[in-house]
């Protein structure tokens, strides 16, 4: 251990207390990064307005069930940070870790600088270092953090830790037509290796693969099992849980006869795809990734990829003692669930399956609406490499795996211009495909066209096709990514940089 850091930030710290923190920020703030305040806004002295202190500590999962892994603040989820759009906050990160750190603004349109990405170029926030950021919270909407770093085969690092939490950025005006708000965050711990094969996932809609797509993957996943080849590495839980809970170990959720609750639903597992169902109620979906949606939309349940939110009204008309959870039996009963209870009603909470539905992103959009002609059309085919990185699944995009010697930027944009990204999977893995600092149009699903939806994630089903369009409107280097923390980190990242 850097003693002599230690004792200096000992020293500073008890200076920033005596001197009501002027000090302290000043020395927190820039030193340690040896970086300039954000461009975008000065950095402020005095007290941040939020304070983040990555750490490991335990967390009580349930009754007798207590982890020890990296969290915010010491809890899981991280707070919940309610900012207001356009009003500047000024944030203190602290890193209580022996590795350096990444805290990401995800569906945030903020500067390379905050952002939270090493790739593009964004200070690591030192070991037991501290960063202090200012950044002006935009677009408004269901937003969160969390960590940004590479884990590879460390199931202690990246985002199989505790490092993930909510952020809501409250509109100029909210004309919401309920009674009340609950932040669900879902998410698996206790991670292990495995050899299994993918999990077999069918409920995206349309269905239809394209043909040149699976030849492709299932020749060279066959070639590679001809040759001996085990099935790459994969990740799964022990422990399952909404809001850092196993089902039964916490607080139901009590509501009302009549009561509209609206739900804010986020996944942050590292791999795993969610679904929700709350037996006898359905679910009007109002808004993606934290944008409203052209027309609020029921259904029985919902299915979010790795980093994709729903915000979903729900009118509880249903009198019971339910169980809200995974449609996967096993994971709910591995705790993805939680309880919700009517007044006076009694019994063991119920859970009754919805009926087979299937998850198509074209139903929340304007059906048959042409959009804006892109000014280019990017083409990305994604690829895997069965077992090829040390066991793991290697990722490529249009053929190159990005890695540290593969960090140069694959697409070049142009400020204001429209761009369409033509996404073509040629594995057999639903990929939840992320776009850091901008939103993008869901252009076409799968063959369907739409229009309306503004994402940060969208899930490419397996052999599928799928065209996304944004506006390069965020100058700086743009990372996009596979949000599935085994793609990302081996492979599956490029950049765009604006010329
Ligand atoms: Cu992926």
């Amino acid at each position: 251990m850097d003693t002599s850091r230690f004792s200096r930030r000992n020293f500073v710290n008890s200076l920033g207390t005596l001197a009501g923190g002027a000090l302290l920020s000043q020395t927190s703030g820039c030193k340690q990064t040896g970086m300039p305040a954000s461009k975008e806004t000065a950095v402020k002295a005095g007290p941040a307005d939020y304070t983040l202190t990555i750490a490991v500590k335990p967390v009580e999962l349930g009754k007798d069930r207590i982890i020890s892994t990296t969290t915010y603040n010491g809890q899981f989820p991280g707070p919940l940070l309610r900012f207001k759009e356009g009003q500047a906050v000024t944030i203190d990160i602290n890193n209580q870790t022996d590795t350096p750190e990444q805290l990401h603004w995800h569906g945030q349109f903020v500067s390379t600088d905050v952002d939270g990405a090493a790739e593009e170029g964004t200070p690591f926030i030192a070991p037991h270092g501290s960063r202090r950021i200012t950044f002006v919270p935009k677009p408004s909407g269901y937003r969160f953090y969390h960590t940004h770093v590479r884990a590879k085969a460390d199931l202690n690092s990246g985002q199989y830790t505790g490092l993930v939490g909510p952020v809501y950025i409250e509109p100029k005006s909210n004309p919401g037509n309920y009674d009340r708000e609950i932040f669900l965050t879902l998410k698996e711990f206790e991670p292990t290796l495995s050899r299994g094969g993918d999990m077999d996932m069918d409920f995206l809609s349309p269905a239809a693969t394209v043909k040149d797509l699976k030849e492709t993957g299932e020749g060279a996943m066959n070639a590679s099992l001809a040759k001996g080849s085990p099935h790459g590495f994969e990740v799964g839980y022990d422990s399952f849980t909404i809001n850092g809970r196993m089902l039964g170990g916490g607080e139901p959720i009590q509501v009302k006869q009549g009561e509209r609750v609206l739900f804010h639903i986020l996944n942050g597992s590292a791999t795993e795809i969610r679904s929700l169902a709350l037996p006898g109620h359905t679910f009007t979906v109002v808004a993606m990734d934290g944008n409203p949606i052209p027309k609020p939309v029921a259904v029985p349940g919902l299915w979010l990829g790795t980093a994709e939110r729903v915000s979903a009204i729900v009118e509880m008309n249903h009198p019971g003692v339910w169980i809200m959870g995974d449609m996967a039996n096993d994971d709910r009963m591995h705790g993805m669930g939680i309880v919700v209870e009517y007044p006076g009603q009694k019994g063991k909470p119920q859970w009754i399956a919805p009926k087979a539905f299937s998850w198509n992103y074209a139903l929340f959009g304007n059906s048959g609406a042409t959009v804006a002609t892109p000014d280019q059309v990017f083409d990305m085919t994604f690829a895997k490499q069965n077992a090829a990185a040390d066991g793991f699944n290697r990722w490529t995009i249009n053929d190159t795996a990005f890695d540290e010697e593969h960090m140069h930027p694959m697409f070049q944009l142009k400020q204001g211009r429209r761009y369409r990204l033509r996404m073509r999977n040629a594995s057999d893995d639903i990929h939840p495909l992320h776009l850091h600092r901008h939103s993008f149009e869901l252009t076409r699903v799968a063959g369907q066209p739409t229009s309306g939806v503004m994402k940060d994630v969208v899930m490419v089903g397996g052999y599928q096709e799928m065209e996304i369009d944004f506006v390069a409107d965020n100058p700086g280097l743009t990372l996009f990514h596979c949000h599935q923390q085994l793609h990302m980190d081996f492979g599956f990242m490029a950049l765009f940089e604006y010329v």
